[in-house]
């Protein structure tokens, strides 16, 4: 049985193009509570921003990343602008993905996993999120558009015990509830 918890960004890595620094501060209140105050990448540019996170505060084996973007661009129509995603654990890049190729011009909340890992609560001290800008940049000015982002929460995937045991109590309770 997995476990959840919500960790938030906590410092600049890499603040590339993006502003204003300091970065995470703007972006580390949570999926539901989006405070108005977001970054942004300017609208001449693509550029990678990146924030270390929260230590987990839960012993176990994660096994899965989930991130929660809250972002747009800034106005309707205009130049084609996107955003992908990536973590970094351990140093290790875990694969870049998109959001979306074009953003729309009201902020919208973005989902997006990697599953399938395996790393200790140790391990996952280093971990880091990107923030990767994609789309047109050029073209007449009036076309061009920023790239937002008000925040950038990350939901880690736990299980107790490590390699996804069951611990005996659940087992016993899930077999009572009729799950297994
Ligand atoms: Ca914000």
């Amino acid at each position: 049985m997995a476990d959840t918890e919500v960790r938030q960004p906590d410092g600049d890595v890499s603040v590339g193009d993006w502003a204003a620094a300091p970065l995470w501060s703007k972006i580390d209140e949570g999926a539901g509570a989006p405070d108005g105050t977001y970054i942004w990448c300017p609208n001449n540019k693509n550029s990678i921003g990146e924030c270390s996170v929260e230590n987990p505060s839960n012993p176990g084996t994660y096994t899965q990343v989930d991130i929660k973007v809250y972002a747009r661009k800034s106005a309707a129509g205009g130049n084609q602008r996107g955003l992908d995603a990536d973590i970094r654990v351990g140093g290790a890049l875990q694969g870049q993905k998109t959001l979306l190729a074009n953003l729309t011009e009201s902020f919208v909340e973005y989902t997006l996993s990697w599953a399938g890992l395996s790393f200790s609560q140790g391990q996952m001290n280093s971990l880091q999120v990107l923030f990767i800008s994609t789309g047109t940049t050029g073209g007449r000015p009036a076309n061009r558009r920023e790239v937002h982002i008000d925040y950038y929460e990350t939901v880690l995937i736990y299980t107790v015990g490590g390699k996804g045991k069951i611990k005996p109590s659940i087992s016993i309770k899930a077999m009572e509830a009729g799950f297994i």
